[in-house]
């Protein structure tokens, strides 16, 4: 259990894809990672990739039998992928508030200025993820980031990122204790 290492004040973290509709357009990949960075979060880690079929099947199980649920794994390894850890107090449903409702109509009659409400192109085309639950974000980072241990995080870069001083390397695209200058392997 890595709760226990926890203090009450402690961040938050959530996972946080941008997909290929957006990926494949570099004015947009940054308007996003810009929202990211104006909404306070802190970028832990940040990786661009290419996502096999198999690893969506196995992300998207949950969905497996839907009618979305095909042309959901086969858009999401159709092209380049960036997934983030991102730590803020309340990271999992800050992140989903400002991506705004799944459905793309919803979202831009809902919330036009979330990121699907204004970037949104279709249900599937959607812009963006985010987990939906701490366990949630807990699978879902181990499924992007297998070599992060969120329980050493929490013991070593958590207090640091949160007492600050805090340093945005925008060469690396992430965030460090402006005492350590970048994160430690964990
Ligand atoms: P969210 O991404 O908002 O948490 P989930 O987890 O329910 O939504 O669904 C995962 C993905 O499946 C969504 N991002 C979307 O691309 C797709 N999806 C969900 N519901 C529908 C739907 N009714 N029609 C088409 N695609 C959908």
């Amino acid at each position: 259990m890595t709760s226990i290492f926890r203090s009450p004040q402690a961040l938050q973290l959530t996972l946080a894809l941008i997909k290929p509709d957006a990926v494949a357009h570099p004015l947009i990949l940054e308007a996003v990672h810009q929202q990211i960075l104006s909404n306070k979060f802190l970028i832990v880690r940040m990786r661009d990739l290419h996502w096999k079929k198999e690893d969506c099947c196995r992300f998207y199980r949950e969905h497996e039998g839907r009618f979305f649920y095909q042309r959901l794994v086969e858009f999401m390894a159709s092209g380049p992928i960036r997934a983030y850890i991102l730590a803020h107090k309340d990271a999992i449903q800050l992140w989903r508030t400002l991506m705004g409702p799944t459905r793309v109509f919803r979202a831009r009659h809902m919330a036009p200025d979330s990121i699907r409400g204004s970037l949104g192109l279709t249900d599937t085309r959607n812009t963006t993820h985010g987990s939906d639950s701490v366990v949630s974000a807990s699978r879902e980072i181990a499924a992007f980031f297998p070599d992060f241990s969120e329980q050493r995080w929490y013991e070593e870069e958590e207090p640091q990122l949160r007492h600050g001083p805090v340093h945005y390397s925008p060469e690396k695209g992430i965030h460090c204790a402006a005492a350590t200058g970048s994160p430690k392997p964990t």
